[in-house]
């Protein structure tokens, strides 16, 4: 059955130009972009997208950083999405992701770790509804 996650390339992605190179993986894997903007979150929306992490010494860092430029935030949909965008994306620390992986390949700070994904398909839908309002998940 089809599934829908959320991916979000983060500034550095974007202002390094490594976005047409990301969307060119998820499409390769055979995970269709049907939605995608290039969009500057506000300080609530990250504070809410990233809630989990609230009581985290990095959190304030982590909001002025994804709020610090663009992002191009993206649904893509296709088998197993949410896994398999992980799998694409790799481990959430650069330096300890192995190449192949996005993360692997185009960074070496956890806290610039260039792209997001939903980590489950409840969050995918949480995340693609703040995202993108109008968008049913
Ligand atoms: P992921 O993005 O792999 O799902 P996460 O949800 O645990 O990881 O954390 C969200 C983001 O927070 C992560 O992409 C980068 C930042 N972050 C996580 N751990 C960090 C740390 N120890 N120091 C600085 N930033 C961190
Ligand atoms: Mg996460």
């Amino acid at each position: 059955m089809s599934e829908k996650a959320f991916v979000m390339i983060k500034p550095d992605g974007v202002k390094r130009g490594l976005i047409g190179e990301i969307v060119g993986r998820f499409e390769r894997k055979g995970l269709q972009l049907v939605r995608a903007e290039l969009m500057q979150l506000s300080s609530e929306t990250a504070r809410i997208h990233y809630g989990h992490l609230q009581s985290k010494p990095f959190f304030q860092e982590l909001v002025d950083y994804i709020t610090s430029g663009f992002v191009f935030a993206m649904i893509v949909e296709g088998k197993g999405a949410v896994k398999n965008a992980r799998a694409l994306i790799g481990p959430t620390n650069p330096a300890e992701a192995p190449p192949g992986t996005i993360r692997g390949d185009y960074g070496l700070d956890v806290e610039a770790n260039i792209i997001h994904g939903s980590d489950s398909p409840d969050n995918a839908e949480r995340e693609i509804k703040l995202f993108f309002r109008s968008e049913s998940a």
